[in-house]
């Protein structure tokens, strides 16, 4: 029996020895990420959110996971409360480009790495975050542009565009409103006539459209909306008003949301710039690489398309948002 203990203790002696096994227990520590949203304004937001918590949970990532009903002021107490809790990672969606400066330099001081995805802030100390991943909203606007240009080619006649902004001072408002101004430039009768946010909600969005439509009525041509929810809002308001959506009054928008491809397939909206939400794998990838001493680029760009009208149908069975 002796012999035998002493050969097995021998055994395992020669065996730690070999491998990387770390003798002192077995569980890893899991990747704690702390996340702070916007908030649920949206059809694509939901679907960010759903994306990020199911893609946590794939990776085995525990997630913290903070919901700031598109207040500033909430993000910045759940940034904090991720910092005093001395989480791994802190990621975040900034609900407008300014203000983040202190807490950044907080995170910075107490060595939490700080991922930001799908908007961007205005920071001039890009040494405050890791990476920014997201989609190229000035492409998103020039796409929307780039279509109303060729749709009214060959045709005569006024294009007066009003136009449904986003959040105000978020970085998908100002630069879809830079990148659609940019494109239309190559038609001088395009103009915007009228423009205002409708805060990215279908109900905002409905609300300004029929302040529009009381304004400016039939010589609206065209809504250009920075997202979908706001189109679906504004069609409801121009049938309200007696007026046929896409046939009196194109409408042009942004997300690529399912209630988007369904508005087309029911002819009342023409056209929309992918923008995906699907960000939930790529932030768990980084986070794992931050947390194993990996670098990142400092920008990870999402890759996106443009569905117009007649490819509704045919795209629709394959979105997975
Ligand atoms: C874009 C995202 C925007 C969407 C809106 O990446 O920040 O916020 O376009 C959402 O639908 O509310």
């Amino acid at each position: 029996m002796k012999f035998q203990r002493r050969t097995l203790f021998a055994a395992l002696a020669a065996a730690s020895l070999t491998t990387a096994w770390p003798l002192t227990g077995f569980a890893q520590k899991k990747i704690v990420l702390g996340f702070s949203q916007i908030g649920a304004e949206s059809e694509w937001r939901t679907a960010n959110t759903e994306s990020i918590k199911a893609a946590a949970k794939e990776a085995g990532i525990e997630l913290k996971f903070s919901d700031a009903q598109q207040k500033q002021e909430n993000q910045i107490k759940a940034i904090r409360s991720f910092i005093a809790q001395k989480v791994d990672v802190i990621a975040f969606s900034p609900v407008v480009e300014s203000g983040w400066d202190t807490v950044l330099r907080e995170a910075k001081a107490a060595k939490i790495p700080v991922i930001l995805t799908d908007r961007a802030v205005d920071s001039k100390d890009t040494s405050l975050y890791v990476t920014f991943m997201g989609s190229d909203f000035i492409e998103e606007g020039r796409k929307a542009g780039r279509w109303l240009v060729e749709k009214v080619k060959g045709k005569t006649g006024d294009v007066n565009v009003v136009e449904l902004q986003g959040t105000v001072g978020s970085a998908p408002a100002i630069d879809r409103k830079k990148g659609f101004e940019e494109a239309i430039k190559a038609d001088p009768r395009i103009k915007i006539i009228r423009s205002q946010t409708g805060d990215f909600t279908r109900a905002k969005g409905k609300e300004v459209m029929e302040a529009f439509l009381k304004a400016e009525g039939k010589k609206i041509n065209v809504l250009y909306a920075h997202n979908d929810d706001m189109a679906i809002g504004a069609i409801q308001a121009i049938e309200e008003a007696g007026m046929k959506p896409s046939k009196d009054i194109t409408i042009i928008s942004i997300d690529a949301v399912k209630g988007a491809f369904e508005a087309m397939m029911a002819g009342k909206l023409d056209v929309t710039v992918e923008c995906s939400p699907l960000l939930g794998p790529q932030l768990m990838s980084a986070t794992k690489d931050l947390v194993a001493g990996k670098s990142l680029p400092k920008r990870i760009v999402t890759e996106e398309t443009i569905f117009p009208m007649e490819v509704a149908a045919r795209e629709f069975p394959k979105r997975k948002y």
